[in-house]
C-alpha cells in the first residue's frame, strides 16, 4: 500500500527564519543571476559522514472491544457489557475505546550519496539529486505498552468491573517502522560566498520529502512529509575539484493522516483484578502519525567536475541535439527536465541554452 497524503509540518524557529531569508533570496537568483556553466559531481565520503535522527512518534488509534462469547460456538467465552448496571443473561456488547501508542525511533549511519552542485559566476549554486537513507535503524522504542480509555464497563465469564478513568495496560506490537529516506525535490538555489583564496562558504534550503516506511498489525504503509534540509558549509578548491564539508540540523513536527482500513478483530487477553482472563476481541483503527524529528547531519565529500546538467545525451557537448531531446520530451517528465520540477518546460529550456557549447566541446 502507497500512500502519498497532505501534512502540516510546524517549522523550528530556527528554520522557519532561515526558509524566511532564502525564499526572497531565491527568487532574485532566478531574476537576475546568470544561468549556471559549471557542474560538479559531489560524492559524499560515508567514512567521514555522519547522520543520527531522533524521532518521537505517536500513533493514535482507537476501536472497540468485545468478549468473545457467542451463545453457539463459544457459550463459556467473556461477555462485555456497559455500564454499572443493566445486561441480560446473554448480552455482549462492545465497548468503544481510545488509545495510543507512542516511543522513540533512533537511527544513525553513514550517508552514501552524491549531488550535482553547478557553480555559476556570480554567487549562486544549484544544486539537485541528493538523497540518504538512514540505516541501522533502532526502533525497539515504539514498541511500547498501550493505554487503553474507556467508559465503564463490566465482563462476565470471567466477573469483573472496569471503572472508567482507569486505563488498563496492555502490550501489542502493533506498528513497527522500517526504513526512513529523503530525497531532495527539485533543484534548488544556493549561495555561495567568497570567505578566502580558493574558498567559499555555501548556503542552501534544499526541498524535500521524508518517507516512512513500516507495517501496522502486519500490513505495510508507505508515508511521506516534506521536510526541508538547511545546510551549510565551506567548499575548498584545489586543481579541478574541491572538497566540502556541510552540516545540517532541523527540526519540525509533523501529524501524518494514516487511513488505514480497519484490522480484523485481534483476540486479546485482558487481565482482571483478581489475576483472571478475560477473552475479548480488539477491534483497531490506527488514525495517523504524529511525531517530532531532530535530524543532524555531518557530509564530507568531494566534488569532481562532471557533464553539465544540460548535457541530456553525455556527449560532453550542449548543442542541437540536447536541444532537440528536450523540445521532443516538451510539457513531459524525464528527459528535458534539468531542474526536476516533474515538467519539461521553459525553465529548463532556458537552463540548457544558458549551458551553450555549440556541436562540439
Ligand atoms: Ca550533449
Ligand atoms: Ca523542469
Amino acid at each position: 500500500m502507497n500512500m502519498h497524503r497532505e501534512s502540516s509540518i510546524v517549522r523550528s524557529p530556527i528554520a522557519s527564519a532561515g526558509l524566511a531569508l532564502f525564499v526572497p533570496l531565491s527568487v532574485l537568483a532566478s531574476a537576475v543571476a546568470s544561468p549556471p556553466t559549471n557542474t560538479f559531481l559531489v560524492t559524499v565520503d560515508p567514512e567521514q559522514s555522519d547522520l543520527a535522527l531522533d524521532l518521537g512518534l505517536a500513533f493514535p488509534f482507537g476501536g472497540s472491544l468485545i468478549g468473545d462469547y457467542d451463545a453457539d460456538s463459544n457459550p463459556g467465552g467473556t461477555r462485555t457489557v456497559p455500564g454499572l448496571v443493566g445486561g441480560g443473561p446473554n448480552a455482549n456488547e462492545a465497548i468503544p475505546y481510545s488509545a495510543s501508542l507512542g516511543g522513540t525511533i533512533l537511527a544513525s549511519g553513514s550517508p552514501s550519496s552524491t549531488m550535482q552542485i553547478v557553480l555559476g559566476d556570480g554567487p549562486f549554486a544549484w544544486l539537485r539529486d541528493l538523497s540518504f537513507e538512514l540505516v541501522d535503524l533502532d526502533t525497539t522504542g515504539v514498541e511500547l505498552d498501550i493505554m487503553l480509555e474507556f467508559e465503564t464497563f463490566r465482563t462476565f465469564q470471567p466477573v469483573s468491573l472496569f471503572p472508567g478513568g482507569f486505563p488498563i495496560n496492555l502490550s501489542l506490537p502493533i506498528v513497527s517502522v522500517d526504513s526512513i529516506t529523503w530525497q531532495q525535490g527539485p533543484m534548488t538555489t544556493g549561495l555561495v560566498i567568497p570567505t578566502g583564496p580558493g574558498r567559499r562558504f555555501l548556503i542552501a534550503v534544499l526541498p524535500g520529502v521524508v518517507t516512512l516506511g513500516g507495517s501496522a498489525l502486519g500490513e505495510p504503509f508507505t508515508v511521506t512529509s516534506p521536510l526541508a534540509a538547511p545546510i551549510f558549509g565551506e567548499m575548498v578548491f584545489d586543481g579541478d575539484g574541491f572538497t566540502i564539508a556541510v552540516g545540517f540540523g532541523d527540526s519540525g513536527q509533523f501529524s501524518i493522516p494514516l487511513p488505514l482500513p480497519p484490522f480484523p478483530p485481534l483476540p486479546t487477553d485482558l487481565p482482571t483484578p483478581t489475576g483472571e482472563q478475560a477473552s475479548i476481541l480488539l477491534t483497531v483503527q490506527l488514525q495517523g502519525i504524529a511525531g517530532n524529528a531532530l535530524l543532524e547531519a555531518d557530509f564530507f565529500g568531494t566534488g569532481e567536475p562532471t557533464f553539465s546538467i544540460a548535457d541530456l545525451n553525455d556527449d560532453t557537448a550542449v548543442n542541437g541535439l540536447d536541444l532537440n531531446d528536450l523540445l521532443s520530451n516538451w510539457g513531459g517528465q524525464g528527459i528535458g527536465d534539468i531542474n526536476q520540477d516533474q515538467i519539461v518546460n521553459g525553465l529548463d529550456l532556458m537552463l540548457l541554452m544558458g549551458q551553450w557549447t555549440g556541436p562540439s566541446k
